[in-house]
């Protein structure tokens, strides 16, 4: 045994892949998994849960998923959360990253009516993940709006942040004793364009079908929600649970086909597009919208004849209230993409972040692709991404909170693809921490297969496999599980390393 070790580690060394191997994780840095509540929680209607807006629309509009299936049941965490903790034990996670379903601990979407066992099935999975260790990470929205507050315009309301503070509130009171690390709104982009508009294929849920410039008036209304947050937890009740709060928005990597000056800008305009919105307000030094967007939209709305800009700017105050409010920036990165100038053909009526942002863009074709249409796995795209970020936006506090590779249901468990997906996204983090980027922590998606929105249950992203026909919702863990548990527990990334058998235990600590 000792034999092949050593043997093994010559072999590295002639390969030059022992230098990879001295690489290690700081003990502090937090791994962990993620998670939201539509996607596996199931008891849609239980225990005086109020309905949301995937509940509604995949009940009336089944068509848009793929495979005519919702999150009804799903991977039924609302009955299987000590077997989620389980699992995390097992995999020896830091950390686990999960939602709160608005609509199960406020029914009507008001805070004037509280859901005790809403609130109960969250203590109970904190308690259980605090007797192990496991640190909360408390998504307090992610997508499944509750319909009532849809109905009364949703994000499109003036009063979109007064309810989401309200709702907020109730989560600090409950769980804020316990929970030290929130993110207020899980990627806003993808909440403004893909869950309040339809956009045709991929569209999460086709509810409001609306193009054009509501989306622009969700950005700055989810923004200035998400500042009103931050501030309640600032001022009342930081002091008591010591915690932070943040904001996780979608970060792909985009870089430019070639090195033409058009194809370099039009890689700019889309990475503005896509997350400088709604990064720069918060992050950005002088706050606001950042200007390269709001001159290009002025110009061509007037094209357009539309005589004023889409984009509701904030104010002078309002820009002030926004600056600073976030603790570390959450990044979701799930890949890249070569950008170049042409623009993709699109017929809004009106002006419409799809026509101003929406240019060519594709992967590499030397990238491996997963089963879902837009992930590949592209080289140190997490350290672009952050590398870019941090020059941006002065060096702040990052967390990958999102990070994961697709396979197609029917999969067996020896997902090799996601395998070599984590060990490229382990380099790429290494090459972070290297660089001095303040990057704490990395969530892997997902803890388990779970509702992939539009794509049903057909791309799944677990690192536990469950299956969706057993009414028990056995999980079980695939390869990559057991290569992410060895990387945890080393703090490396051996590629040697393969599991001895596919049974899991619980190590020591754990
Ligand atoms: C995340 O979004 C979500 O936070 C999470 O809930 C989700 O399960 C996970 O990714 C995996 O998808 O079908 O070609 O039109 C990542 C951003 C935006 C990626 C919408 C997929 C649809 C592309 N997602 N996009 S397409």
């Amino acid at each position: 045994m000792k034999l092949v070790v050593a043997l093994s580690l010559v072999v590295a060394i002639c390969h030059g892949s022992a230098v990879r191997q001295q690489r290690k994780f700081p003990h502090d840095f937090v791994f962990g998994a993620a998670t939201s509540s539509y996607q596996i929680e199931g008891a849609w209607n239980e225990d005086g849960k109020g309905e949301n807006i995937f509940d509604y629309e995949n009940h009336n509009n089944p068509t848009v998923i793929v495979d005519q299936s919702n999150g009804d049941v799903a991977a039924d965490s609302y009955h299987n959360y000590k077997r989620d903790v389980e699992m995390m034990r097992e995999l020896g996670l830091d950390a686990y990253r999960f939602s709160i379903s608005w609509a199960r601990i406020l029914p009507t979407g008001f805070a004037n009516e509280v859901n005790p066992a809403g609130i109960a099935y969250y203590n109970n999975l904190i308690n259980e993940m605090l007797k192990y260790n496991i640190a909360p990470l408390v998504t307090i929205y992610h997508w499944d709006l509750p319909k009532t507050l849809y109905d009364l315009g949703g994000l499109l309301s003036p009063e979109f942040s007064d309810w989401f503070e309200d709702y907020a509130r109730v989560v600090f009171e409950n769980f804020g004793d316990r929970v030290k690390s929130f993110i207020t709104f899980n990627e806003p982009r993808e909440i403004c364009i893909v869950t309040l508009m339809g956009t045709g294929s991929g569209a999460e849920t086709a509810i409001l079908n609306t193009t054009a410039v509501t989306t622009y008036t969700c950005a700055k209304n989810l923004v200035l929600a998400h500042a009103k947050a931050y501030k309640l937890y600032d001022q009342e009740f930081r002091e008591k649970q010591g915690g932070q709060c943040g904001i996780t928005i979608s970060v792909n990597w985009f870089e430019a086909a070639t090195e033409s000056p058009e194809d370099k800008e039009a890689a700019e305009l889309r990475r503005q597009g896509e997350w400088g919105l709604y990064a720069h307000p918060i992050f950005s030094a002088e706050g606001g919208f950042p200007t390269e967007i709001t001159q290009k939209l002025l110009e061509d709305n007037a094209k357009q004849s539309y005589d004023r800009l889409c984009l509701p700017d904030f104010t002078e105050e309002e820009k002030v209230f926004v600056r600073g409010t976030a603790d570390f920036f959450g990044v979701n990165h799930y890949t890249a993409y070569l950008v170049t100038a042409a623009k993709r053909v699109t017929d809004s009526p009106m002006p419409s972040i799809m026509d101003e942002f929406d240019n060519v863009m594709f992967p590499d074709d030397s990238w491996p692709a997963a089963a879902s249409p837009w992930l590949t796995l592209a080289p140190n795209s997490i350290y672009n991404a952050l590398s870019y970020l941090r020059n941006l936006y002065n060096d702040p506090i990052f967390y990958i909170t999102e990070n994961g590779w697709s396979t197609a249901k029917d999969r067996d468990l020896f997902d090799d693809d996601r395998v070599q997906y984590y060990r490229a996204s382990m380099e790429s983090l290494l090459n972070c921490l290297d660089d001095g980027i303040r990057l704490k922590g990395y969530m892997a998606w997902s803890l388990m297969d779970n509702f992939e929105w539009s794509a049903g249950y057909t791309q799944l992203f677990g690192l536990y496999h469950v299956n969706f026909s057993d009414p028990a919702r056995t999980r079980t863990p695939k390869k990559s599980a057991f290569v992410y548990k060895h990387i945890i527990k080393n703090r490396y990334v051996d590629y040697e390393y393969e599991p001895e058998t596919m049974t899991m235990t619980i190590d020591e600590g754990h």
